[in-house]
Formats: structure tokens, C-alpha cells, sequence
């Protein structure tokens, strides 16, 4: 029985929880679980295990066709794809890059003690505002990092301009953005190169993972050296390097991914469309659009609360959602610059990322994926419009909650 059927009170207002089990953002999305086993079949019989082994091989030949990018390197992780590629590039001293990301962008240049200083965002595409990286560029910027967030591409166009203009290195950030266009063209040929990540919560997933794509032959040899201890042979190294090795059984769960590629996208979109419609009109609540000229992964299902319009606030909807099991998350609150180590060595940051700060306070995700039925986002956003109209008592009971527990 549905939530609208059973027309239950709001579990904030002492009604029974409208999901038995949490509703997590980011419950991974499986492909063929046999042809997962045949691959871990085939994996224990060759006693190959990790090392650029077969399955690896193949994952980065199939990104490298599915993107049309020269070259990937797979990864165990992104957020070492992204120190990697960081080193590679040979950045140091600052480098600009987006508060409105996940902190490893930001924790990946200053794990090598290289600054990232910090660009506000365009409200619009919650992508970094090109015109406000060019004033942030000093003496000692060497690089920009782009970051393609919720999949849409940002302006890479304009950031690759304002680097070959200022001498300065760029590379995106796309962990987001796997399976989509931008301008049209598969995600993973901008700057010198993009970072993917296959997070088991991402939309593409190899249980942890991610890759490097770039058309430059030598920084991909490079890479690849560097992702495997700087290692050139046997006995020799000619590079500082780290262990940044993609496992086989990673790579299955990858493939086994990528063959299912076009389900998962239309299992997404029916998501998408579906929150798209049931949270239309709804004064104050924006869902996220993906441009129907591209193609789209239509993995973040965002919406962006305006406090001056809804009846109730983003923080007040997520509490709403989890006394109910719906585990919103309020991703990227409340930015890069307000988590440390940067919030203490950089206190003034605030001051020049006021949409930042605005933007980051009004947003939260909603569950997807093959994990969220229809019938569950039918309640999901029959919980949300019950509240906004309950709006004054739903605020009185969570304030009566908060001065019980504190
Ligand atoms: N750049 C950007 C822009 C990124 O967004 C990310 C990662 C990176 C770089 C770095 O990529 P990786 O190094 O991770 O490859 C998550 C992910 O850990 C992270 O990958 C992702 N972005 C970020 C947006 O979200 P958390 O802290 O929310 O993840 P976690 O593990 O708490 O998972 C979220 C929820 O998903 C859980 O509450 C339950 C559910 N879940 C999770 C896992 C791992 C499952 O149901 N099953 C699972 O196996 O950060």
C-alpha cells in the first residue's frame, strides 16, 4: 500500500515512518550479476589478480571507445586518479578550482601540499563561474580544475581559454560525468585530461574505481608509470609513484556495468522524469534540468529549495525526509571552503563565494538509481508537497524535537 493510499500523518507529526528500510542516495546500480560471477570465475582461474591484468585491459579499452578518448588509465580510485593526474601535470603552488564539489577536489591538490583556492559558482549550472576564476589567478597559480558537477559539463571552453591565455595547466574533474555529452561530444577530451570516478555510488561502478582519459600520449605513459610505483620495469623506477592499481575484480564489476550501460541511463531517466513531474509547481522547490541536447546520465536527482519562497526550508524538507527512511542528502553542504583544513586556513574564502554559500544551503539529492522504484518516488514527493502545506506544524514538531534533544 502506498504512502498517498495509507494517507498516513507525516512520521515528523507522530505518523508511522512511510518506508520500512532506509532509501539511501547512491544504493549502487548492478548489471547481469551472472556475467559478473562468470568474470570472477574467469579472474580466480587465471590467477590474475591485479596489475593491468585482462579485465583491466579491457575496461580501459572499452572507456577509451565509449568516450573516444586516446587513452585511459583505470584506477583504483578517482580521488587518486586525481592526485595522480595532479602530479603528472606537474601543478604547484595554487590551483583554482570550484567550492561546490566533493572535497576530494579539493583534498587531492592539498594532500600535495599544493593550495586550492577557491571560484565561486554560476547559480544557474551550480558549475564554477568562469569569470570568477580570472581574478583568483596569482603569481603562483599554475593550474585550474573544472569540475563537471552533477554531469553537466561546465564551461570547459571558456576555463581552457583563460588557461592557454594565463599559461596555466587545466583538467576537469568528472567524476559526475561519465556517459554524457558535452557540446555534443562524449565527456573526457577537455583540458589535458578528465578524471572519472566508478564509486560504487556513481551512475557507471567497478565497487571502487576510476580512470584517467586523455589524448596525450606522454602524460598517459606517464600516468601510467606513476599509478604503478613509477615502475618502468622489473628493477627499474623513474618516477615518484604511488599504488593507484585498478584490481581485476574492480575491472569486472566495470565491465559488467558498461554492458548495461543503456538500461541503466533509461532506468535514470524514468526516475528523472517522474520527480520532474510529480514536484512541478510547487512554489519555491527547483528539480534539476538536464539539457535535452545532450546526453545525460540523469544520476543526480537535485532539487534546490528556495527559503524565501517554499513554506519550508531545505533543512526542514531533508528532517522531514529522514523521520520518513528517505535519506536526502544535502550534498555539497556547505562547501570546500567551510570544511578543513580550508576553513581555518582560509577564513576569508566566504567572502568571495557569496552563491557558493547560498547555493549550498538550499540544495539536497533525492534517492535513485535501479534501488527506487516509482511507486517510491510517487511518496517521496507526496511527502514533500504533504509537508510544504503542513508547513507551520511540521516546523513546530521539529522544533519541539530539537529543544527535547538538546
Ligand atoms: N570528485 C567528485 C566531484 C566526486 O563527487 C567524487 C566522489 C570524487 C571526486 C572522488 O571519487 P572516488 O575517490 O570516491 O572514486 C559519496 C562517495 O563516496 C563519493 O564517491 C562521491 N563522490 C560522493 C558524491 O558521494 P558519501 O560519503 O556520501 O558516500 P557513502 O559511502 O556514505 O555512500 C552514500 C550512501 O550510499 C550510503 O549512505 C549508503 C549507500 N551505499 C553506499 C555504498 C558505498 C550503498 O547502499 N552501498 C554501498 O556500497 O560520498
Amino acid at each position: 500500500m502506498s504512502y498517498k493510499e495509507k494517507l498516513s500523518d507525516l512520521a515528523v507529526l507522530g505518523g508511522e515512518k512511510a518506508f520500512a528500510s532506509p532509501l539511501h542516495v547512491g544504493r549502487p546500480n548492478l548489471g547481469d550479476t551472472n556475467a559478473f560471477l562468470e568474470r570472477t570465475k574467469a579472474i580466480l582461474d587465471s590467477r590474475w589478480l591485479s596489475n593491468d591484468g585482462p579485465m583491466v585491459k579491457e575496461f580501459e579499452q572499452r572507456i577509451s571507445e565509449y568516450t573516444g578518448v586516446k587513452h585511459c588509465v583505470a584506477m583504483c580510485n578517482a580521488t587518486v586518479a586525481l592526485e595522480i593526474a595532479i602530479r603528472a601535470l606537474e601543478l604547484k603552488g595554487e590551483v583554482i578550482v570550484p567550492s561546490y564539489t566533493f572535497i576530494a577536489t579539493a583534498h587531492a591538490l592539498q594532500w600535495q601540499e599544493i593550495t586550492p583556492v577557491f571560484a565561486d559558482m554560476d547559480p544557474a549550472t551550480h558549475n564554477v563561474d568562469p569569470c570568477q576564476i580570472e581574478r583568483l589567478i596569482t603569481p603562483r597559480t599554475t593550474g585550474i580544475i573544472g569540475v563537471h558537477v552533477w554531469g553537466r559539463a561546465c564551461e570547459t571552453a571558456a576555463i581552457e581559454e583563460i588557461a592557454n591565455r594565463k599559461g596555466l595547466k587545466v583538467m576537469f574533474d568528472a567524476a559526475h560525468a561519465f556517459g554524457c555529452t558535452n557540446k555534443g561530444r562524449m565527456t573526457g577530451a577537455a583540458g589535458a585530461c578528465e578524471v572519472f570516478s566508478f564509486h560504487a555510488t556513481k551512475f557507471l561502478n567497478s565497487f571502487e574505481g576510476g580512470a584517467v582519459v586523455t589524448n596525450d600520449d606522454q602524460l598517459a605513459a606517464k600516468m601510467r608509470l606513476m599509478r604503478n610505483f613509477g615502475f618502468v620495469d622489473y628493477d627499474r623506477v623513474i618516477y615518484p609513484g604511488t599504488n593507484g592499481k585498478m584490481t581485476e575484480i574492480c575491472a569486472a564489476m566495470g565491465l559488467t556495468s558498461l554492458d548495461a550501460i543503456n538500461e541503466l541511463i533509461a532506468t535514470n531517466r524514468r526516475n528523472y522524469e517522474a520527480y520532474q513531474g510529480n514536484l512541478k509547481a510547487l512554489p519555491g522547490i527547483s528539480f534539476i534540468q538536464y539539457a535535452l541536447e545532450e546526453r545525460n546520465n540523469y544520476h543526480y536527482l537535485v532539487v534546490e529549495v528556495d527559503p524565501d519562497v517554499a513554506t519550508l526550508n531545505r533543512d526542514e524538507l531533508v528532517a522531514v525526509l529522514h523521520a520518513e527512511n528517505v535519506l536526502a542528502r544535502k550534498y555539497f553542504w556547505p562547501g570546500c571552503h567551510r570544511m578543513e583544513p580550508y576553513r581555518s586556513l582560509h577564513p576569508e574564502a566566504a567572502l568571495g563565494l557569496e552563491v557558493t554559500e547560498r547555493i549550498a544551503s538550499q540544495i539536497m539529492v533525492l534517492p535513485g538509481g535501479q534501488a527506487v522504484g516509482l511507486e517510491d518516488i510517487a511518496d517521496i514527493t507526496a511527502i514533500i508537497r504533504n509537508a510544504l502545506e503542513r508547513a507551520e506544524e511540521v516546523r513546530h514538531a521539529l522544533r519541539s524535537k530539537s529543544n527535547l534533544s538538546s
